[in-house]
């Protein structure tokens, strides 16, 4: 095992030459209208983290599509544990307490739906869709969390929006596939890189797919439909990744070509976005750029966490 390795926790326990490979979400169940995982109001619970952006996406959608009264959530603290584990901490400035199951890590969150989840499975990720009624957790893929509110939505829960229009469901999910592996994974490919040619290839990718998508957002909203595009999961997939880049990806990660400010459509559609009601709400820009720069330490020996940026989506 490289001496690193245990300062890195699960983050980067799968590398190939150099190259950082997330692991795949374990928990893989649906919400369907008539399945196991039904849809009711009050019955499940999202666990997150303010500084993840695959968490984000969820809060995200849960706002857009009024779903407020129906999903409830609970926040993890900003600090990930060397081990790449998260806790609960009521005293800290926006994290809570683990109001449904009363546990004070999110393992003991993942040892109660799977048991022995600690003894070798692994470390528990955020988003967690949990069910209260099975006790257990529904899914763990922000993805598809994304996804299963839609039917929420659609089947007359929250305010009838779709996020995912059948008509454009292949476009959606061509853009979500695009910006997956160049640019919401990209980030992480390149902050946790180990060889210069890992590093290297990632961030030349990476900004390549950013150079794509300002010249895609010319005259444009969002990323698809017709004309200036409409709002779905395309857009909710990849703002918290650009919300989170001048803040942290620049410096912590090395993802330093240009900044989302050098972009005029990218930075304009951040700020579009925050400008959506409820969705500035779901940004805490504080747990966001003390998370990486305190928890990484393989990364970032000291903890310190910058002063910087002065501007950015951070000061919307
Ligand atoms: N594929 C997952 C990724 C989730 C994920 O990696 N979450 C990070 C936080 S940003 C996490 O909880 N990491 C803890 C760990 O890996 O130990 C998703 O999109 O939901």
């Amino acid at each position: 095992m490289d001496p690193s390795d245990e300062q890195a926790g699960a983050w980067t326990e799968a590398f190939d030459a150099g190259k950082f490979v997330r692991k795949s979400s374990e928990f893989r169940d649906h919400i369907e209208t008539d399945g196991t995982f039904g849809v009711e109001s009050g019955r499940y619970h999202l666990y997150v983290s303010y500084a993840c952006p695959w968490a984000h996406r969820t809060l995200i959608t849960r706002t857009l599509l009024g779903l407020e009264d129906h999903i409830t959530f609970d926040v993890v603290d900003w600090r990930m544990n060397r081990d790449g584990s998260w806790s609960f901490n009521p005293e800290e400035e926006g994290a809570t307490a683990d109001t449904v199951n009363g546990e004070t890590s999110l393992e003991g969150v993942y040892n109660r739906a799977f048991a022995g989840w600690n003894e070798g499975r692994g470390i528990g990720t955020v988003p967690v869709l949990w069910d209260r009624q099975h006790s257990t957790i529904v899914n763990n893929e922000s993805r598809e969390i994304v996804r299963m509110f839609d039917t929420f939505s659609q089947a007359g829960l929250g305010n009838g929006v779709s996020l995912c229009p059948p008509e454009l469901r292949q476009e959606i999910d061509a853009m979500i596939d695009s910006n997956y592996e160049s640019v919401n994974n990209g980030v992480y490919k390149s902050g946790f890189a180990r060889t210069q040619s890992a590093y290297e290839e990632a961030v030349t990718a990476l900004f390549a797919r950013l150079d794509a998508l300002e010249a895609h957002l010319e005259g444009r909203d969002w990323l698809v439909g017709e004309g200036a595009g409409q709002i779905t999961e395309a857009d909710i997939c990849l703002f918290p990744t650009l919300a989170r880049f001048d803040l942290v990806y620049v410096v912590h990660f090395k993802c330093n070509l240009r900044r989302i400010i050098d972009y005029p459509n990218l930075q304009a559609f951040v700020e579009r976005m925050i400008d959506l009601p409820g969705i500035k709400e779901t940004c805490n820009w504080h747990h966001m750029k003390a998370h990486y720069f305190w928890s990484h330490q393989n990364i970032n020996t000291f903890r310190i966490i910058p002063l910087g940026p002065l501007e950015g989506a951070h000061t919307k």
